[in-house]
């Protein structure tokens, strides 16, 4: 076994990326090829202005990436997708139908009681396993079947499968993302009758792969259109769901170890062999979803960054001059009390001014709310990481583990302030890093595909303890004012 060269391409909700991965048994190094952000789109459709991805735009971006890449480094041998969950493009003779729509679009709140009408909150998650959202694609589906968007399609692709098709002409439904559907089995197949009662057309699904399932060659236009000599990288599926893969990368002891993979949202959680269907973990609304190698992400969302990408966003669009390093700096200074609002509150989903929208919860409960963006911006990484930490407690607790360390992943690695609080929070040590976990997960299990390197998750995540070397919080006494 030597050494040798994959490209992840990591799709997330603010931006995405291609990345070379050159891995061996003793060597994991990244490097990024391309990065280019993702803008949502707002198009018109008779009453409102619907939300969308602009897929086509994120696609150019790919394969200008995988451009990139290949000039960097000619023999890469795969190429693999990841990106976030429950979305969706609708297909008719291999012929995207429709634009997906972003799950914070409006459009699936009507999808709730469509799907509970015919199979309760209950069941649902006794078959499926998953916390409800409401923008789990069987509600998504459920709204789109009324709509009659269903009736001209043949196929249902989620966001990276899409791009793995339009990649490799291959029409697949990666496992560890297909769970985050509502419409798979436990064991991880079709689940034909919750799809048959939600009269859902069974012909829309694709077959169910694992992660690292050599997909096929790029089809022969892009080989041409990259200029690939030969047979060129392999297309192969990764841990397709983004947490899916930012799971692989976490340098943990699974047994013991919390995870928060925080980007856009925060998912909270441990790896688990087999899933948690108590009505106690339901009430709590944690989340089984499919893990790479057969493990169990057991989670929950917390908003995540989010909260605070929204907000800079609404000052910067009300005229205020202000840059979120700036104004974390400054908040991790301010000392005075600021509230602790609910981060798992639901009217902070959708796009908009989410200052406000914390104004009304505390006004709601008597609170006076943050009065200028150091403040709001104190009050949101106190609340995230008050979240975080009662999200760890949860997942110890319905899990039976006991836990000794939280590692965070992703964006949120670099937040100084929320990494430490959380382990003020918590009351316990967090291991910040690696920021690239995502695509390093999608890296690794590409890497074993082609037999780079060989072993299971642990061996896996010990070529990442020993290439990145996390930063440690110590918990302190929080302050009861
Ligand atoms: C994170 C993520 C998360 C899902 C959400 C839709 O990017 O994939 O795991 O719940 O997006």
């Amino acid at each position: 076994q030597g050494a040798g060269a994959v490209a992840a391409v990591d799709l997330g909700a603010t931006s995405g990326r291609v990345m070379i991965g050159r891995v061996g048994p003793n060597t994991l190094e990244l490097e990024e090829a391309a990065r280019f952000p993702n803008i949502p789109v707002r198009l018109w459709e008779g009453d409102r202005a619907a939300l969308h991805w602009n897929v086509v735009e994120l696609y150019r971006n790919v394969t200008e990436g995988l451009g990139a890449a290949l000039r960097a480094e000619p023999g890469l041998v795969s190429v693999g997708v990841d990106a976030w969950a429950v979305d969706y493009g609708l297909l008719r003779n291999g012929v995207l139908g429709t634009i997906p729509y972003h799950y914070r679009d409006e459009r699936a709140l009507a999808g709730t009681d469509l799907v509970h009408a015919r199979v309760g909150a209950a069941d649902l998650y006794r078959q499926n396993g998953l916390q409800y959202l409401p923008f789990n694609s069987l509600y998504q589906l459920a709204v789109d079947r009324s709509a009659g968007r269903l009736d001209d399609a043949d196929a249902l692709l989620l966001i990276p499968d899409l791009f793995t098709y339009w990649l490799s002409g291959e029409q697949v439904a990666e496992r560890t993302n297909a769970s985050t559907t509502g419409l798979l089995t436990p064991d991880g197949g079709w689940n034909t009758g919750l799809i048959d009662a939600l009269e859902l057309p069974r012909s829309l699904f694709r077959p169910v792969v694992e992660p690292g399932t050599i997909v096929g060659p790029l089809a022969p236009s892009l080989r041409a259109e990259l200029q690939v000599s030969g047979y060129g990288p392999r297309v192969t599926t990764v841990g397709s769901h983004d947490t899916a893969s930012a799971v692989v990368a976490v340098p943990m002891h699974a047994e013991t170890a919390a995870y928060i993979s925080c980007g856009t949202w925060g998912l909270v959680g441990v790896e688990l062999e087999s899933p948690v269907l108590t009505d106690d973990a339901r009430a709590a609304n944690f989340t089984n979803e499919g893990g790479v190698d057969g493990r169990v992400r057991f989670l929950h969302n917390v908003m995540g960054l989010w909260l605070l990408s929204e907000s800079i966003r609404t000052w910067q669009s009300q005229g205020l001059d202000v840059e979120l390093v700036d104004l974390l700096d400054r908040a991790e200074a301010h000392a005075d009390r600021v509230p602790v609002f609910d981060a798992n509150d639901p009217r902070f989903l959708a796009p908009g001014d989410v200052p406000a929208r914390i104004a009304d919860w505390c006004a709601e409960r008597g609170l006076a709310a943050p009065s200028n963006p150091v403040e709001y911006v104190r009050s949101i990484v106190e609340s995230l990481a008050d979240a975080f930490a009662s999200a760890v407690r949860t997942a110890a607790d319905l899990s039976g583990r006991s836990i000794d360390t939280v590692h965070i992943v992703g964006g949120g690695a670099r937040n100084r302030l929320l990494c430490q609080l959380t382990a003020d929070r918590s009351g316990l040590p967090v291991l910040a890093g690696p920021v690239e976990a995502t695509a390093i997960g999608n890296v690794l299990v590409q890497a074993r595909a082609q037999g780079l390197v060989d072993g299971d998750l642990e061996s896996l995540r010990g070529l990442v303890i020993r290439a990145h070397h996390p930063l440690r919080y110590a918990p302190r006494p929080v302050r009861t004012h």
